[in-house]
């Protein structure tokens, strides 16, 4: 992990040390600053060398009580007060509340009545049926707990891409400028974009692996080598489990094509070799027409290609597949009938409709927000603040007033701003679908977004497919719900959904959120099939949150979706048009 990673994670720990032991206010200020630090370009371990408590006290929502505990952490390697929390409460808090329903609070009261400290002690204490005795918890809270730990101890074994991403960029950079490298490139679910990731893949070619290999294991970024061999090595890095291969540049192409996967889609690769003769695996792609036995050795028969990727795929007589397709979902047959998607790309994006501010939950004003928009190169951004309604909690969201006024401050703002600001907001959806904003209001919005913030068991294609109808419903907010490796959020007919959608030309989000990502691939490619209209939007709730758009983009090419299907490729008049404007 990075320093600031690990200063986090320990600032999370004790946030939910102190929320365990009922300390009010506290643990939302630890959250928050554990936020920051998470994000903070600057090592913290820099800003005390340089600047000392006071600089570390320069990162947002970080005190001089948070950063004097930095400052001990650095020091002596632990936090006297988070030791003390420990002992007091010795449990895996990490592990424990990551089953959806169970909070600090409950970890402490399991802990007290029954010494729980593992989630297999959770689980086996739920299988015996004594969480049910204790008070404050039943055997439906017992049930539950049950249903959700397989969930959570899954979800702890894979990366978000959101934080596998930007290593995997840092560890290409690295080997770009290594100079025993010839090429690299990432590959694996990294190389597809799945929204989660087992580990990091990463393929050099090179002519000497061993000083490649040797250069990996020196950089700075590894915490622990796994295992290093010859041409071949695994690391921990930042809490990921990175995996490099090195080739020679003659065979880079099919040992690219090989290791980005899946698994799925080069079966059906391979199996299209062999209707024609030919032998694909990782060291090329050769013809074996004439050999007796091509299951003997590796490079057997005649080579026909290895250097390209685009090459193996032409010499099958097929278009060269994008990798966020090669899923085995109809990939193959499009690329050999040369009907495979115009992918959309992340520069045809013009604007987000999902971004909140400091009027509800948000980091950064309007103004900022807009400023950063217009940085981005964005010709339009809709301010979609909270509103009330069930899934609020805390007094986040906006209510009708407080609606009115923040479309007058909005309208003043785009009076002045270099790009059109739209005047949105996002609101709940309601167990029936109702909609948590009044009729008078929405009429005055330009932009409505409607998501679902509770009520997220069981399914959810009614509600959903109500919302869509609604007609002042621009947008379907994160339809899902889901909160990756947290809570899968509800079912979804998605074929039904995509009818309505289309039907009624309401638009279905993906949230580019990396903790959300939702709609997911393979329900965009289900809505693109319908003709259900896309909207790509970042959720951002800083101004450093729009990078989190490529997250939405390569995610909805996952979904087979071209430009003409997302309404975020519109240009403002067509967007106007759009939104009824
Ligand atoms: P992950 O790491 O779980 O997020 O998913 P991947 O797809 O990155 O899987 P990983 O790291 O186990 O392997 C990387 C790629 O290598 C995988 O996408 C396809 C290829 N590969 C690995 N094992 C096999 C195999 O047994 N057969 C075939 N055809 N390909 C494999
Ligand atoms: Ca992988
Ligand atoms: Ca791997
Ligand atoms: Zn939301």
């Amino acid at each position: 992990m990075t320093r600031n990673a690990e200063v986090a994670a320990l600032l999370d720990e004790m946030a939910d040390h102190l929320e365990a032991r009922d300390v009010d206010y506290k643990p939302n200020s630890y959250r928050r600053a554990a936020d920051s630090v998470r994000g903070h370009t600057i090592s913290v371990e820099m800003l005390r060398e340089e600047g000392g408590q006071d600089a570390i006290k320069g990162i947002d929502d970080v005190g001089d009580a948070i950063a004097s505990k930095i400052v001990e952490y650095l020091d002596t390697g632990s936090i006297g007060e988070l030791e003390a929390l420990r002992e007091e409460l010795p449990v895996e808090m990490d592990a424990l509340t990551a089953v959806e329903g169970v909070g600090p609070k409950s970890v402490a009261k399991l802990h007290d009545a029954l010494g729980i400290e593992t989630l297999d002690e959770l689980e086996a204490a739920a299988e015996a049926g004594s969480i049910r005795e204790v008070p404050g918890f039943g055997p439906k809270t017992e049930q539950n707990i049950l249903e959700k730990i397989p969930f959570a101890r899954q979800s702890r074994q894979r990366a978000l891409l959101g934080e596998a991403r930007p290593a995997a960029d840092r560890v290409v950079a690295f080997f770009e400028a290594v100079d025993t490298v010839e090429r690299v490139e990432v590959t694996g679910s990294i190389r597809r974009w799945r929204p989660t990731i087992g580990d990091v893949d990463v393929l050099v070619a090179s002519a000497d692996a061993e000083s490649v290999v040797a250069a990996f294991e020196g950089w700075d970024e590894v915490d622990e080598v796994i295992e290093a061999g010859t041409s071949k090595a695994s690391v921990r890095s930042n809490g990921l489990r990175i995996d490099l291969r090195v080739v020679v540049d003659d065979e880079f192409g099919a040992a690219l094509q090989y290791f980005t996967g899946s698994k799925e889609h080069n079966i059906a690769v391979r199996n299209r070799a062999i209707e024609r003769g030919l032998k694909l695996n990782e060291y090329g792609l050769f013809d074996v027409s004439d050999v007796t036995n091509p299951d003997d050795g590796q490079r057997v028969g005649e080579l026909v290609v290895a250097d390209s990727e685009a090459g193996i795929y032409e010499a099958l007589d097929m278009s060269w597949i994008p990798p966020e397709l090669r899923e085995n979902r109809g990939e193959v047959d499009a690329a050999v009938e040369g009907t495979l998607p115009e992918l959309i790309e992340l520069d045809e994006i013009r604007g987000d409709l999902h971004v909140h501010t400091t009027w509800s939950d948000g980091a950064d004003d309007i103004e900022a927000m807009v400023e950063a928009a217009a940085d981005v190169g964005y010709d339009y951004l809709a301010i979609a603040d909270h509103a009330t309604g069930p899934g609020m909690v805390g007094g986040v969201g906006l209510d009708d007033d407080a609606l009115g006024e923040q479309l007058e401050a909005i309208r003043s703002i785009d009076d002045e701003a270099p790009i059109d600001v739209f005047a949105g907001v996002e609101a709940n959806i309601g167990a029936n679908g109702e909609i948590s904003v009044g009729d008078g209001v929405l009429a005055e919005l330009d932009c409505v977004v409607a998501s679902p913030h509770s009520g997220l068991d069981g399914d959810g294609t009614d509600r959903i497919v109500a919302a869509i109808e609604h007609p002042a419903v621009d947008v379907v907010g994160h339809p899902t719900g889901r909160l990756l490796n947290q809570r899968p959020g509800h079912d979804l007919d998605v074929e039904r959904v995509a009818a309505a959608a289309a039907a009624h030309d309401t638009a279905l989000e993906v949230n580019a959120d990396p903790h959300r990502l939702d709609l997911d691939g393979g329900a965009v490619q289900l809505a693109v099939e319908a003709g259900a209209p896309i909207s790509i939007n970042t959720d951002a709730h800083r101004t450093d949150a729009f990078e989190y758009a490529r997250y939405g983009v390569h995610t909805a090419r996952r979904g087979w979706a071209e430009a003409d299907d997302v309404i975020n490729c519109l240009d403002g008049s067509g967007m106007r048009a759009f939104l009824g404007l």
